[in-house]
């Protein structure tokens, strides 16, 4: 049976939608309540680019929320874990935002464009909302606002080539997450080395959504000699790779998950003496330990994801969750990663999953798994 979701007003188009049908897409997924393309219909082709070409990416759904006025700096700061003392101007971060019980509710891409001008460039949840109520709150000087910014990931080996041909031989100077405001031919964006994989990249941040068709077509015409297609967030690269998804792996109101949990101990700072939301309760897990462990898993079979995190059991028990898995063609083997009880991580233990009434073994493995 095949579904079909109606697009109505409430589901947002991007700044790209025109061009990535005209490129045919061929799946959408919704993030931050706009439509993100999924795939174009041949994921083979679109895997190869990542790994040796060019894979351009609509990721305009990552919104960006933007504090500005004279305490965005100290919102920004209050709003996650990690210290943000010795960020400078055209540094990018990434960063933690957790709840007051110190669950994680996004992992955005921080980019401080000013003292007084901060971008969240968010994950898959309303921070927007949360942002905006917290500073309220507090009775700081700033607003929140979601700008009209338009992010397009160009990722893959040759991805610098085609931003140097576009920008200027000075980009290859970038540093991680380094970014800087610029325009292509009077197109006002902002330019960063940054990407969600590990194939290296940048992201054109484009600042006039009416633009976006040109912009499109001015990085494909560029990208042509260097094997350049449209393509979308990758779900076995990020697996392969261990790069984490708040929608996949931490949603709050589904599977929520904290930190510590998820291997990211390093991104919460107890001892910088600033202030954050959620720090009375990291505090405390800090001290006890967390309860569950990021493994990564090897999966017996062939098995095909349902689209939703399965139990990982041990016997007849639950042990924990797997929260995503693929077949990576590069392994031979069908890769997951998942949350496990912290005494069976590390543990030679038989674990196993059931999938369309199968059960499958489950092994653990070191992430990432390339
Ligand atoms: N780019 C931009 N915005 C984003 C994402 C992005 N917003 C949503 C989502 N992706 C945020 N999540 C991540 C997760 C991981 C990384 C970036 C964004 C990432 N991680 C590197 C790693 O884990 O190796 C580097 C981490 C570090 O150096 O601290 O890049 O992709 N604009």
């Amino acid at each position: 049976m095949t579904h079909h979701i109606g697009i109505g007003p409430n589901l947002r188009k991007s700044a790209y939608f025109d061009a990535t049908v005209r490129d045919g897409v061929r799946s959408f997924s919704v993030y931050n309540h706009m439509l993100i393309p999924g795939n174009y219909g041949d994921p083979e082709a679109e895997y190869d680019r990542l790994m040796n070409g060019v894979a351009m990416w609509d990721v305009a759904a990552q919104r960006q929320v933007q504090l500005q006025g004279p305490d965005a700096g100290k919102l920004a700061q209050y709003l996650t874990p990690r210290n943000l003392s010795k960020t400078k101007i055209g540094q990018g971060r990434y960063v933690l935002l957790c709840d007051h019980d110190g669950w994680v509710v996004n992992d955005p891409v921080l980019l401080k464009l000013d003292e007084d001008r901060y971008w969240l460039s968010v994950a898959d949840s309303d921070i927007h909302l949360w942002a905006a109520a917290i500073g309220r709150e507090r009775g700081w000087d700033v607003q929140v606002s979601e700008p009209d910014v338009s992010p397009l990931a160009l990722q893959g080996p040759k991805a610098e080539d085609v931003v140097a041909k576009l920008f200027g031989e000075h980009i290859r100077e970038f540093k991680y997450f380094g970014f800087a405001q610029t325009d292509l031919d009077g197109i006002p964006l902002v330019l960063a080395r940054s990407g969600w994989s590990k194939q290296g990249g940048f992201e054109l941040y484009l600042q006039n959504s009416a633009q976006g068709d040109v912009l499109w077509d001015k990085v494909k015409e560029a990208g042509a000699e260097f094997v350049l297609g449209p393509g979308a967030p990758n779900d076995i690269e990020r697996l392969e790779s261990g790069l984490l998804s708040y929608g996949a792996d931490m949603r709050l109101q589904t599977h929520r998950a904290n930190p510590y949990e998820v291997g990211f101990g390093g991104l919460v700072d107890l001892a910088g003496g600033h202030d954050f939301v959620g720090k009375v309760a990291l505090e405390k897990i800090a001290q006890e330990g967390a309860n569950r462990t990021l493994v990564g898993l090897i999966i017996d079979g062939h098995p095909t994801p349902p689209g939703h995190q399965v139990a990982l059991m041990r016997d007849a028990e639950q042990v924990g969750y797997v929260s995503e898995f693929a077949f990576s063609k590069r392994l031979d083997k069908t890769i997951g990663i998942g949350l496990l009880r912290a005494d069976l991580a590390g543990i030679d233990t038989a674990l196993s999953i059931t999938i369309a009434d199968t059960i499958h073994g489950a092994h653990q493995a070191a992430i990432p798994f390339i």
